[in-house]
């Protein structure tokens, strides 16, 4: 058998030869040297929450079935899972309040740093939260939303739902949900539930347990949700903007500042400070003064407001330092491999840490604090300056490849490409061209890359096959740094791979739109908190159908998912009524019980449900039917 491709990725193809030869150790080597990985871990069915155990299920039925407090795989499979969707709902929820009390800074007149950069968007939320702006002080709006937005981790009230899951999603849905009793009513509380309900000796019902699965994503969704919504109002809604992606970014005769993380209420300043502090790194003989580069979802997220280049996604970012190139590598949480300083051991590069809560030993830490932004993103800026002084050009090797990508595709952005078409009613292009099958579907792609696939490739090619389908298709996360790095989010992309009438409807779009050409073959749709972007174009569509989510040709794809997040996002996509791949064989198959749920209850229950399929050709077939499917199920 031949040995799986680390990756499709050129740059890194460029790179991981130069790292070997200098002996620096990788995420693809840690990765070879962990096989055989554990398998009763692969399946779920070992059991860490006691120490009883550790406990472990013989999956072949030899050996004991039940862990020494009595608990069988069901219940394992099910506790792990649940566990899982409780760490993805705590970051992106973390997330959404850090962004919440930020805006809460500023309706209060405090955090200097920052300002409502729209004010629109922040009245129509208002106006979605039934909060009655018109007529109230901008500043005044801020405030009712956030602390609207607050209420979400705080409301005591089990019967009141959470305001941004009961105002974004069809009535219809609602209805479901709260019936099922997954609605969630507070954030926290839900995350507090689900680790009090799986300690030793709680809640052991299987189902039960994935009814709190469900529950649990949807209090993700939520927090994801304002995440997106306000930060948008604090730093822009995004807006199609061309600009590059992949290690190529890097410049050589500047100081290269990468962002990496997810949170903008840092990267945002730094970017602003980066640009003041211009003169002083071309003083330290920087001609090209300082050129910030993103990494993971931060990058996402500056790429799309500010059309700052993505250096690389999740897997490859010791990759971005072992270009030499790199003077800081500023991080704030999640997605970040504590190896990086490892790696930058190896040269003059500065892991800056910014958060009290992500620490990485090797690293230097800044603390960030929101009231005194501009001087933390000052000394931030100034430690890379510094650094820059003490690169050795000997080791830099900036691949040569970077690849045009065109980003910013927000909801509101596409909204404003249709309504180029027809101003009166925006949605009826989009939804004319699904009813007559000019476009099939849409294909949402999210999610991360995974050393267990090659990196990049199943999304390149399931997104080739569904666009030879005339499937229109949206990115976010690593899945969208994926297609930017390899030249599908471009014009040229869609001439290349599109179907006809694909084609045809991306070019009468983009020309209305004034883009001289189609849209691209895939529209970045921002980092993974961004996926609610897609959720909120799709209820739209759904309400003026009169039809609810679960029967819109619509699914989604986590091809390379690996982060407890990506679990969160791939089940309440589920949850909203999606047909959803998942590209990697999730552990929970220890248990039928669970494994038929996800696979085929939750189709009952919900209208979405799990693909699983590691054969990308295959999954984008099944992707393929399942929209056809859907397209049966309304007449079209
Ligand atoms: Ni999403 Fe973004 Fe990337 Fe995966 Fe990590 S950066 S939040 S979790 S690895 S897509």
């Amino acid at each position: 058998m031949s040995k799986m491709k680390n990756t499709i990725d050129p740059a890194v193809n460029y790179l991981l030869p130069l790292a070997k030869k200098a002996g620096i150790e990788t995420v693809w080597d840690r990765f070879a040297a962990m096989k055989p990985q554990c398998g009763f871990g692969e399946l779920g069915i070992c059991c860490r929450i006691c120490w009883k155990g550790p406990c472990r299920i013989d999956p072949f039925g030899n050996g004991p079935q039940r862990g020494v407090c009595g608990a069988d795989a069901h219940t394992i499979v099910a506790r792990n899972l649940i566990r899982m969707i409780a760490g993805g709902a705590a970051a992106h929820s973390d997330h959404g309040r850090h962004i919440a009390l930020t805006l809460l800074e500023v309706g209060e007149g405090h955090a200097p740093a920052y300002r409502i950069k729209d004010e629109q968007k922040l009245r129509n939320i208002a106006e979605k939260l039934n909060l009655a702006p018109a007529g109230k002080d901008i500043r005044q709006v801020a405030k009712e939303v956030a602390l609207a937005s607050l209420e979400d981790y705080s409301r005591q009230k089990y019967s009141i739902s959470c305001n941004w899951a009961k105002e974004t999603l069809t009535a219809e849905r609602v209805d479901k949900l709260v019936e099922l009793g997954v609605m969630p009513h507070n954030i926290d509380a839900v995350i507090a539930e689900i680790m009090h309900r799986t300690h030793v000796g709680c809640d052991a019902d299987a189902v039960n347990l994935l009814l709190g699965v469900i529950k649990g994503a949807l209090a993700d969704y939520t927090g994801m949700y304002l995440s997106t919504e306000l930060s948008d109002v604090l730093f822009g809604t995004p807006e199609p903007v061309v600009t590059a992606a992949n290690l190529g970014v890097l410049k050589k005769d500047a100081v290269n500042i990468a962002v990496h993380g997810h949170n903008p209420v840092l990267s945002e300043v730094i970017c602003d400070v980066a640009l003041k502090m211009n003169e002083e790194a071309k003083k330290a003989g920087a001609k090209e003064g300082i050129n910030v580069v993103g990494i993971c979802c931060t990058g996402n997220e500056v790429m799309m407001r500010r059309g700052i280049p993505l250096a690389t996604n999740y897997l490859s970012q010791e990759l971005a330092i072992i270009t030499g190139a790199v003077d800081a590598m500023v991080v704030d949480v999640q997605c970040i491999m504590p190896a990086i300083t490892g790696v930058a051991g190896c040269f003059h590069t500065e892991v800056i840490t910014t958060i009290a809560t992500n620490k990485i030993p090797g690293a230097t830490h800044v603390e960030f604090r929101e009231d005194s932004a501009f001087d933390s993103a000052k000394k931030i800026v100034e430690v890379a300056i510094d650094a820059f002084k003490r690169r050795d050009n000997r080791k830099v090797n900036i691949p040569d490849y970077k690849q045009t990508a065109i980003a910013g595709f927000s909801a509101e952005a596409i909204m404003a490409a249709l309504s180029k078409v027809n101003a009166k009613d925006p949605l009826k292009p989009l939804i004319d061209n699904i009813v007559n099958g000019n476009i099939q579907g849409i294909a949402l792609f999210a999610g991360c890359n995974n050393t267990q696939v090659t990196q990049d490739n199943n999304f390149i090619t399931i997104a080739k096959e569904l666009a030879k389908n005339n499937v229109l298709m949206l990115a976010t996360g690593c899945g969208a740094g994926a297609f930017a790095k390899n030249g599908l989010m471009t014009q040229e992309a869609t001439e290349a791979y599109a179907g006809d009438s694909l084609k045809a409807v991306l070019t009468a779009i983009g020309k209305s739109a004034g883009l001289n050409g189609p849209l691209p073959l895939v529209l970045h749709m921002g980092s993974c908190v961004d996926n609610t972007r897609a959720v909120k174009v799709a209820v739209a569509v759904a309400n003026k159908l009169g039809v609810d989510l679960d029967k819109l040709p619509v699914v989604a794809s986590a091809p390379e998912a690996m982060a407890e997040k990506a679990v969160a996002i791939a089940t309440w996509a589920v949850a909203l009524g999606l047909p959803t791949h998942i590209g990697i064989v999730p552990q929970i198959m220890g248990s039928s019980v669970v494994a038929k749920f996800l696979t085929e209850k939750a189709k009952d229950l919900l209208g979405g449900y799990f693909i699983v399929e590691t054969d990308p050709k295959k999954a984008a077939d099944q992707l393929f039917t399942a929209i056809k499917e859907r397209r049966k199920g309304l007449s079209i």
